[in-house]
């Protein structure tokens, strides 16, 4: 990589001077995008292996997401919910039936949509359910990451989420991830809703237990509790299938969307489900300046038009198995172990090597930038019109990082065993 003139460092300087420090950015200045490649201020190229935490799923500057883009940006972005606007009937309702549901709450960032669906099902419980009034609790996962709002971190496990904003929102009950047992000992008589997200993200892209997914929508059933999957990371074709619940056989109560809905280019959150749930938002009772702008319509409508044909689900799906080979082979070669579906993968460093983030600092001096989770976990997750080539430079920029961290780490095993 060729080292910066001083555009970067001026760039870096002045963020690290003007912006909240709530970051940790990797040391490159990104100037630029174009499908599954980041063009950095002096020019050098990276493949992008984070995709914006996911919400890049069509790549960088989408051909056909800026055209709509540009083309409502000329007629009417924002209009408020105060009026209709000719875009968003035609994206609540292919969005709908995408999801199979009967009705959209349309909102902006993901978190707003897990608040949205934390209201809705206490709402649901008060009103429908007949529990007592303030008496609601949801049941929600260890290791679970939705959001960044006093509400959603009332329920985190993250330590550096959650210290020093107390007091916190009651009403929820956390088990562990994957424990069927646990949830129904959790559960009474003023459940409203278990919140799962169908593969935890941030925790380190873990799948859940065979037969975990099922278990949660039998227990809701058998106990008159609504369904809520966070599908904003592992949702519109991520894991190879519009929704990773689908690979299943799951359909929640609602499913919570986010990220790659605004296409890359705007926040487009949702919360989708059915009338007996969204039907009880009267006016007043529930709203957003921006939520279902004209904008962020006219761009989740061609979203869902591109999920519709189910090419991008088939090619994560097809590249994603391709990936996860791949990354298979480099187990017992510096990575400890390989987790996901699709194009996702969570991929453990032997700490032998060095933690998840010095080996993406080292990636990025390869040309690839990608993000840890906690530790010792590399995430892996390009946009999904990525090539095959395009993966192969990744995977290879990984072999040789991890060969020079064991070289330099002195595991001369290692380091002989990559070759
Ligand atoms: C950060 C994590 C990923 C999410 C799920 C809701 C939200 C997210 C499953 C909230 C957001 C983002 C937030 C961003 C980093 C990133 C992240 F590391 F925080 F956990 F992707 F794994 N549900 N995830 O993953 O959506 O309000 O951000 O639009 O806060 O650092 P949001």
């Amino acid at each position: 990589m060729t080292t910066a003139h001083g555009a970067a460092e001026t760039a870096i300087a002045q963020i690290e001077t003007f912006s909240s420090h709530n970051y940790h950015p990797l040391p490159v200045v990104v100037e630029s995008g174009e499908g599954a490649w980041l063009t950095d201020v002096d020019g050098n190229r990276y493949l992008d292996f984070l995709s914006a935490y996911s919400a890049v799923n069509f790549g960088h500057s989408n051909p056909e997401l800026v055209k709509v883009a540009v083309a409502q940006l000329a007629k009417v972005s924002i209009t408020s919910r105060a009026v209709y606007s000719a875009t968003f009937g035609p994206f609540v309702e292919a969005l709908a039936k995408l999801c199979g549901k009967d009705m959209v709450l349309p909102m902006n960032t993901g978190v707003e949509a897990v608040e949205s669906s934390l209201k809705l099902a206490r709402k649901w419980g008060y009103e429908v359910k007949g529990v007592p009034e303030d008496r609601a609790n949801i049941i929600v996962m260890e290791g679970n990451f939705h959001g960044r709002t006093i509400s959603v971190i009332s329920f985190s496990s993250d330590d550096d989420a959650t210290g020093s904003y107390g007091p916190f929102t009651p009403g929820f009950v956390k088990v562990p991830y994957g424990d069927l047992e646990a949830i129904e000992q959790a559960m009474d008589a003023d459940t409203v809703a278990i919140l799962v997200e169908p593969i935890q993200g941030e925790a380190g892209v873990i799948t859940p237990p065979p037969g975990f997914l099922p278990g949660v929508r039998e227990l809701a059933d058998r106990h008159g509790v609504l369904m809520i999957a966070d599908e904003i990371q592992s949702g519109l074709g991520r894991t190879g299938s519009t929704f990773y619940c689908d690979q299943v056989g799951v359909v929640p109560d609602l499913y919570l969307l986010g990220k790659a809905l605004g296409g890359g280019i705007v926040p487009v959150s949702a919360v989708v489900g059915n009338a007996e749930v969204l039907g009880l938002l009267k006016p007043g009772q529930h709203g957003s300046t921006f939520g279902g702008n004209p904008l962020g319509a006219a761009v989740g409508l061609a979203v869902v038009r591109m999920l519709e044909t189910g090419e991008l689900q088939a090619r994560s799906r097809e590249l994603g198995a391709y990936l996860h080979d791949r990354l298979a082979a480099l187990v017992g070669r510096g990575v400890t172990e390989v987790r996901g579906i699709g194009l996702w993968a969570g991929v453990d460093i032997d700490p032998a090597l060095g933690t998840g983030r010095q080996i993406c600092e080292r990636l990025l001096a390869h040309g690839v930038i990608a993000k840890d989770t906690h530790g010792q976990t590399v995430r892996m997750a390009p946009p999904l019109v990525i090539t095959r080539e395009e993966l192969d430079l990744a995977v290879d920029a990984l072999a040789e990082v991890l060969a020079e961290a064991g070289a330099e780490a002195g595991a001369v095993a290692v380091g002989a065993a990559i070759g």
